[in-house]
C-alpha cells in the first residue's frame, strides 16, 4: 500500500488538492519546467491517481508542494488537472497559500510561490484572503473571428494569464448555474474551432481555456471558464481574471489600479486590479500588466491517498 499525504481547500468552489509527500522524487537541482515536464513523461499516473476518479473527480486541481526554487520562496508546486499540468494557476496559489497558513508554515504577510512558469508573490492577509501577484500577462491576438460549428462566428481575444486564453462576450444566455450544460457545449465547440483553424497562442502553444462573459448585478463581470479537460472553474480563475485585465487594458477600459469584480458562474467572487508591467516593446504582443488577484479558500480536508496496486482503478479511471 502507497500513501499519499494531501490538503484539499476550495477557492470560491473550486477544490484543490495539495500533495505534501508520496509521489516520487522529481530532482530538485532541476528547473521547476523541467521537473513538471519530467512528472508528465515519467509519472504521468501519478498524477491521475492523485486527482482523476475514483479518488479526486474531473474538478480537481492538484498542486504538488515541493522546497522552493528561488532564494527566499516559501514553497514551490506544480499544478495538475484531470488531463494534465498547469502553467499557473490562481484559485490554486489561493489554495496553497491557505493550506501553508492550515500546516503553521507560513502567517499574515508576504510570500513567493516558484511556479514553472515564474514566481508569483502572494499576500496572505489578516482576514485570510489572499491577494496573488500573477506572472506578466498580455493580450496576443484581438477581435479574432472563429467559425464556430453550431454557433456561428465568435469574436474574441487570445490572451495569456499564466494559460492561454480565448476570451469571448457571450449574449446567447445569461451566465449562471441553470446554463452549465449550454455553456460546456458552446465553450467546447470554440475550442474544437480554435485548435482546427489553427488558431494558437505564441509560439503554437494550445489555447485550453474558453473564457465568456456575460453581465453581472453583483460585479463588473460574469463569467464561465472551461479548462483543459472540460470541467468548468467554479471560482472565476485567477489565470483567467489575469487575462481579461490584459485586454481590459489593452482596450483602454479599465485603468491601472482601478477595482475589477470578476464573478464566476456559480456567483463567487475575485477582486482584480493590475499595474503596466515595464515596456518591453514586443512587436507581437500587447503591452503586459501585471494582475493582482484576490480571494479567499477554506481548507475542508486533510488526509492520506492509498494507493493499492490491487485495485482495478488504483491509478485512476481513464
Ligand atoms: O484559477 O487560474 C485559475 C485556474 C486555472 C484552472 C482552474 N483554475
Amino acid at each position: 500500500m502507497h500513501r499519499i499525504s494531501f490538503i484539499d481547500s476550495h477557492t470560491g468552489g473550486e477544490p484543490t488538492r495539495v500533495v505534501l509527500d508520496g509521489l516520487p522524487p522529481l530532482d530538485p537541482t532541476t528547473r521547476l519546467a523541467e521537473r513538471r515536464d519530467r512528472l508528465v513523461r515519467e509519472h504521468d499516473a501519478w498524477r491521475r491517481a492523485v486527482v482523476c476518479e475514483p479518488r479526486g473527480s474531473d474538478v480537481l486541481v492538484g498542486a504538488l508542494l515541493a522546497p522552493p526554487v528561488e532564494p527566499g520562496s516559501a514553497a514551490s508546486v506544480i499544478f495538475f488537472n484531470n488531463v494534465g499540468v498547469l502553467g499557473m494557476c490562481g484559485h490554486g496559489a489561493i489554495g496553497v497559500i491557505t493550506t501553508l497558513q492550515h500546516l503553521g508554515r507560513i502567517q499574515p504577510g508576504l510570500h513567493v510561490l516558484d511556479t514553472p512558469v515564474g514566481s508569483v508573490r502572494c499576500q496572505l492577509h489578516d482576514d485570510g484572503r489572499v491577494t496573488v501577484q500573477n506572472v506578466p500577462s498580455y493580450r496576443w491576438r484581438a477581435k479574432l473571428i472563429v467559425a464556430v460549428p453550431g454557433i456561428g462566428e465568435v469574436t474574441g481575444d487570445v490572451a495569456w494569464g499564466g494559460n492561454w486564453f480565448f476570451l469571448a462576450d457571450w449574449r446567447a444566455t445569461p451566465i449562471g448555474v441553470p446554463q452549465i450544460e449550454l455553456l460546456t457545449d458552446a465553450a467546447w465547440r470554440i475550442r474544437c474551432a480554435l485548435a482546427a483553424q489553427r488558431i494558437s497562442g505564441r509560439d503554437g502553444a494550445e489555447i485550453d481555456h474558453i473564457e465568456l462573459f456575460a453581465p453581472s448585478e453583483q460585479a463588473d463581470s460574469r463569467s464561465f471558464v472551461l479548462c483543459p479537460g472540460k470541467a468548468y472553474d467554479r471560482s472565476p480563475c485567477g489565470t483567467g481574471t489575469s487575462a481579461k485585465l490584459a485586454c481590459l487594458a489593452a482596450d483602454g477600459k479599465l485603468a491601472p489600479g482601478a477595482l475589477w469584480r470578476q464573478q464566476s458562474v456559480v456567483g463567487s467572487v475575485f477582486e482584480a486590479r493590475y499595474r503596466w508591467a515595464d515596456a518591453d516593446a514586443d512587436p507581437q504582443a500587447d503591452r503586459a500588466v501585471l494582475p493582482e488577484i484576490t480571494g479567499r479558500a477554506h481548507v475542508n480536508a486533510e488526509g492520506q491517498l492509498l494507493l493499492d496496486d490491487a485495485d482495478p482503478f488504483c491509478w485512476g479511471i481513464q
